[in-house]
């Protein structure tokens, strides 16, 4: 580049995708908000934003910051992606328009309406199941069953194979990041989760009523196109999975650990929807994604290049103490709206009001039964290049 970098440059042994960084990621981001509203990381040729105010004003520039060249680290300008680009994720307008008007209808407020009392019943259920023990693993017991357990049936998605959800997945969210170990390990399914998950979103596999046949009636009408729609499809079945799980956990970690925050939800439960926003700022399920700079852009005196890499810290942005007082405490009296955990702007999250009436229906049958909740043991760390994540917690509930 022909201009002068000024930005600070973070150590060349900085890596925010080593294991000891995901393992506890809040100290790097500090020195990274720190060390200026642009730092340079060297080891992987980018430029990285981690304070609130400029992550918030990348994500909310899709023409200087655009993620149709990926928003993983692999540009896709010259990297050929793992799978066929999201229309969603990886598409900016005009072409990511018509996918995102269909999705957010098919999966926003007024269908979602439906479901609400099914879902209350089925948190109910699972919350009746799990506490016949007083002890269990928060992860597999209720942050993974219960959106195993709902989601795959409001897509329409038949019974066999749903096992692959949870690994196709974690393997997406790992592919955005560096070709490192984690992305080794998933490697050797790809080929076999890929074939599984495209065979799903074809027209005949999906049940009339949900999500996906939603999609493809979409195709119907000539809202999309019939090419466009099992990729749609197959976005509810990359983003809508694992997110909500570590979400739920990240909730269900927060409550264990904040004894009086569970005690204000139990007093009043229509506070579990501004408790799940606050867990989704407090641990950002999704900590980072990246975009590419259409042109030359200056941000506090740094050019950053036409082509080059942007990485954002949604981690960082959402404890970033110039935006927010006392970032580190989760705390059910503030107001966590302006997170970017669901990111911001064009792109921002088209399933979020799915994953906030999960937890609101899992909180809320929670609420009426568990009297107190805490950690029996120390929770386990599910590293993933992308997703901050637990493998398990053990918890103990005294119930009413
Ligand atoms: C997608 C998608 C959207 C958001 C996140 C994501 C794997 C994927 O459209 O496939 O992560």
């Amino acid at each position: 580049m022909a201009v002068t970098d000024t930005s600070p440059l973070v150590h060349p042994d900085v890596d925010p995708f080593a294991p000891e960084t995901l393992e506890d990621p809040l100290p790097l981001q500090e020195r990274l908000r720190d060390a200026g509203p642009v730092v340079r990381l060297d080891r992987y040729g980018v430029h990285a934003l981690a304070r609130y105010e400029h992550v918030h004003a990348a994500l909310t520039d899709w023409q200087t910051f655009q993620s149709a060249a990926g928003v993983g680290l692999a540009n896709f300008r010259h990297e050929k992606p793992w799978r066929p680009p999201s229309l969603l994720l990886e598409a900016d307008p005009p072409l990511h328009d018509a996918p995102r008007t269909v999705l957010s209808r098919v999966v926003g407020p007024p269908r979602l309406r439906r479901l609400r009392e099914a879902w209350a019943e089925e948190a109910r259920e699972l919350v009746d199941r799990v506490l016949g023990r007083t002890s269990f693993d928060a992860v597999t017991g209720l942050a993974q069953a219960f959106p195993l357990r709902v989601f795959p049936d409001a897509v329409g998605l038949g019974r066999e194979g749903r096992e692959n959800l949870l690994p196709y997945g974690d393997h997406a969210f790992n592919a955005f990041g560096p070709r490192n170990a984690l992305v080794d390990k998933g490697a050797p399914r790809v080929a076999e989760l890929s074939a599984w998950v495209e065979a799903q979103c074809a027209r005949e596999r999906l049940a009339p009523g949900g999500f996906g046949a939603a999609i493809w009636e979409a195709a119907d009408r000539g809202d999309i196109t019939e090419r466009q729609a099992p990729l749609i499809v197959r976005s509810l079945l990359t983003a809508g999975v694992d997110t909500t799980v570590h979400g739920l956990a990240a909730v269900l970690y927060a409550f264990a650990t904040h004894p009086e925050q569970w005690r204000r939800l139990r007093e009043d439960p229509r506070l579990a929807r501004v408790a799940f926003d606050e867990a989704v700022r407090w641990e950002s399920p999704v900590q980072t994604f990246f975009r590419t700079a259409t042109r030359d852009v200056e941000i506090a005196g740094t050019t950053i290049p036409e082509g080059g890499k942007i990485l954002m810290f949604l981690g960082a942005a959402n404890r970033d103490p110039r935006h927010w007082t006392d970032p580190d405490s989760f705390d059910l009296t503030r107001d966590p709206s302006a997170h970017v955990g669901f990111g911001m702007g064009l792109h921002q999250c088209v399933g979020q009001h799915v994953a906030r009436l999960e937890a609101e229906s899992l909180l809320t049958a929670l609420a009426e039964r568990v009297e107190h909740i805490e950690l029996a043991d120390t929770p386990v760390r599910h590293l993933n290049n992308t997703l901050r994540a637990w493998s398990s917690m053990p918890v103990r509930v005294r119930t009413v």
